[in-house]
């Protein structure tokens, strides 16, 4: 029976282990465990992860597996130096803060890589000895991003999902690492990676197409011979256990009750001591707005808890000394006897007291300079369920704030806006406040963490199927058979074959694409073979390829048909012509002055605009313009946009390369017929072919042909097998 393999930094249960040596078990904080616990489907789960304790000694970690694999827990044990220098170093030093655009605290030490690498390792080793057949893993966060490829090169068709729980920064930012390349390609080894968020989907989409060079089409990344679906599952809570919280007891002289009679405001605010939580940020604003408001001095108190967190860590030893001067301040300033402004806690609190806090305040003030989602945000609107009453004030860096549309948005480095949005709480009618709960308690209702999961994993098993739907049309093993088999038997066949994209890939200089001398080899074999008549249907130029080719006298057509090489002739159409280029050239050469990288390739009877060294949406941009002009100017020329791959060609209407074939395919009656071709200017060859040819795409995008075969290697190797039988 197929199983889930979760890997995680952290196993749901912790170990501590006591100063006597006496082992404890508890479960660790965050609500993935809840989650992941409450998939309800048939699959049975395992979990892979630290248990959060430096182990070495080898009876204690026997004693602790053997505990934790009464719950499926399998731990992952780690060195002192291996958390100093993975944990610490790699993971909180280097991609902490650079996710979260703090560029000014990123450690570029290569210790630190070289101990990442070796500890995702650790991990792949494991989750690989626990791999069965037909299981599913789903790898989480920032500490493992190398563990899906290391996985995928052990289990080339495992199922891996991967999410991120942290944002994924612009590519402005990414790129900046030294290790961008490396950390992408752990990334797509999964087949699945999910965001919170759009805008780190878009992100990481945009980094993979600059810094990897592949494409994607709403979402799906074509990664040679694989697809990786992208995609936003934003996380959701536990919402009951917020909204009706087990063993609660309502404290009548509790939290809620103590302001209440002092007729004071609650506003409160929960976070881990963290630099990108912006809490000076919030400490100054609050200040501010006792000095712009001094009428609700002795009224509202801000009651901040910070978690301790990291404190290993210089940054973080710096924010605590930070804020304790600055909660000092403003305590010192404004205090009286009954009433303190900020009551600060430097520590962490049992569930059941954080459920009091949540009920008792009127307000939340949630303002982290960078957040990936924050559900501190999420479970006060869920603890307001019976209520219907308080106000969020949540800063648009969280991902939260894309769901929490109804909360009063802030951004936290402008104290005037929060001074604002407090005023604006504090003044929020009741009717008000409730119409706004009620909207997003409804949505965080439905899209609750069980939902989260689900949907993350529904999805992953989709894609499964999805790739079995997309084998039927590969050219396997039985095809492959079968076509090799026609091939042998035929006594008339025409190969008809496309250049770039199918026999070489694709490179940022198109004048850089020479065929290599195995290819050369490949396709004099087929040449010279007195049954077959070999073609090039390419939309180079003639030169180029005459040039290429001068050593095998293949037929071809160049220019996507302009000119057509038959006996050892080149001719062209007679009525094509060339008079409008001086009139489309110069509104090209505009183009390429506004888009730097682009350039102009000039042929007889075409003009063609490369844009592949650019980035992609300046370039359709660029060209959705040009087109509305090309419209205007050719309105009484004859003349076509073809759209290739990271290119467009201007050329008369009349040429085509299904035209092309058609000078061939007319020749004889032909017992074998096989087309291979990567773009959308090769449909129109598929188009012409009768229904038993083999048209063959390159890439798994939509096609007329009748099958499709993963990549320019894929091609190779089917052309040596021919080659082989010839
Ligand atoms: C990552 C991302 C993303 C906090 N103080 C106490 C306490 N908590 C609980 C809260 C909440 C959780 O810890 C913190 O929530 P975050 O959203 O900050 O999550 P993290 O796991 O720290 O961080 C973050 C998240 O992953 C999920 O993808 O939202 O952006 O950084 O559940 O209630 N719990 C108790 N006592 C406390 O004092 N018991």
């Amino acid at each position: 029976m197929a199983r889930l393999i979760i890997v995680s930094n952290r196993l749901p249960i912790t170990v501590d282990k006591k100063k006597d040596g006496d082992l404890f078990y508890h479960p660790s904080a965050g609500g993935l465990a809840t989650g992941l616990n409450s998939l309800d489907n048939d699959l049975n789960k395992i979990w892979i992860g630290w248990p959060g304790e430096i182990i070495e000694d080898g009876w204690e970690q026997k004693a602790i597996s053997q505990e934790l694999t009464k719950d499926n827990l399998i731990p992952v044990f780690l060195t002192q130096e291996e958390k100093e220098f993975f944990y610490e170093g790699f993971s909180n030093k280097t991609i902490w803060p650079h996710f979260h655009y703090f560029t000014q605290y990123t450690s570029y030490r290569d210790r630190y890589w070289q101990a990442y690498k070796k500890v995702n390792e650790k991990f792949a080793e494991l989750v690989c000895k626990h791999i069965q057949k037909d299981d599913l893993v789903w790898v989480h966060d920032y500490q493992l991003l190398l563990l899906p490829q290391m996985i995928r090169k052990a289990f080339p068709n495992v199922s891996i999902g991967f999410f991120l729980h942290i944002p994924f920064p612009s590519y402005e930012i990414f790129r900046i690492l030294p290790w961008r390349r490396e950390l992408l390609n752990g990334f797509l080894g999964a087949d699945q990676i999910g965001f919170h968020t759009y805008g780190y989907m878009r992100h990481f989409l945009s980094a993979v197409y600059r810094i990897t060079g592949y494409d994607h089409k709403f979402g799906k990344i074509n990664v040679g011979n694989r697809i990786v679906n992208v995609d936003v599952f934003p996380m959701g809570i536990d919402y009951q256990k917020y909204a009706t919280p087990p063993n609660f007891v309502e404290e009548k002289n509790g939290i809620e009750a103590q302001f209440l009679d002092k007729n004071q405001k609650m506003v409160l605010s929960i976070d881990r001591l963290d630099y990108t939580k912006g809490i000076p940020e919030r400490i100054k604003a609050f200040r501010q707005f006792f000095e712009k408001h001094p009428h609700y001095i002795g009224k509202v108190t801000l009651v901040m808890v910070v978690v301790p967190s990291r404190s290993n860590v210089d940054q973080y030893a710096d924010l605590k000394k930070e804020l304790d001067t600055l909660v000092g301040n403003i305590n010192a300033k404004y205090r009286t006897f009954n009433w303190t402004p900020i009551r600060y806690f430097y520590r962490s609190f049992p569930f059941n007291e954080l459920t009091s806090m949540y009920r008792a305040a009127e307000i939340a003030l949630i303002t982290p300079l960078r957040d990936g989602m924050n559900l501190v945000a999420k479970e006060f609107i869920a603890a307001k369920e019976q209520s219907k009453k308080g106000v969020l004030i949540l800063s648009e860096m969280a991902g939260a704030s894309n769901e929490l549309t109804d909360a009063l948005i802030v951004n936290p480095n402008d104290s005037v806006d929060i001074v604002n949005a407090l005023l604006q709480a504090l003044e929020m009618s009741l009717e008000e406040q409730e119409e706004r709960l009620v909207k997003m308690q409804e949505n965080l209702k439905k899209f609750d963490v069980r939902n989260w999961a689900e949907t993350f994993m529904n999805e992953q098993i989709g894609l499964i199927e999805f790739k079995h739907k997309q084998k039927t049309n590969l050219i396997n093993e039985t095809i492959e058979a079968k076509l090799l088999d026609d091939y042998n038997k035929a006594k008339q066949r025409l190969i008809i074959l496309d250049y770039d994209g199918t026999l070489m890939n694709f490179n940022k200089d198109p004048q850089a694409v020479v065929p290599d001398q195995e290819l050369l080899d490949n396709l004099n074999i087929l040449h010279s073979n007195d049954k077959n008549k070999l073609i090039i249907i390419t939309g180079r130029d003639k030169d180029t390829m005459v040039k290429w080719f001068s050593e095998i006298d293949i037929e071809m057509a160049t220019e996507h048909g302009v000119w057509i090489k038959r006996k050892g002739k080149w001719r062209t159409f007679t009525n094509i012509y060339d008079t409008w280029k001086k009139d489309v050239r110069p509104v090209l050469e505009n183009l390429v002055h506004r888009t730097p990288g682009s350039f102009i390739e000039e042929k007889d009877y075409s003009l063609a605009w490369h844009y592949r060294k650019i980035d992609k949406d300046l370039g359709e941009k660029r060209i959705r313009e040009f087109k509305d002009v090309l419209h205007y100017l050719t309105a009484n020329l004859d003349l076509q946009v073809l759209e290739g791959n990271k290119v467009v060609e201007i050329k008369n209407a009349d040429v085509n390369k299904g035209k092309a074939a058609q000078y061939w395919l007319n020749d004889k009656k032909w017992d074998f017929i096989l087309a291979i071709g990567d773009d959308r200017t090769d449909e129109d060859i598929f188009k012409v072919l009768p229904s038993n040819a083999y048209s063959i795409k390159v890439g798994l995008n939509q096609t007329k042909a009748r099958f499709n075969i993963m990549s320019v290697e894929d091609v190779r190797t089917l052309l040596n097998k021919i080659t082989s039988k010839t």
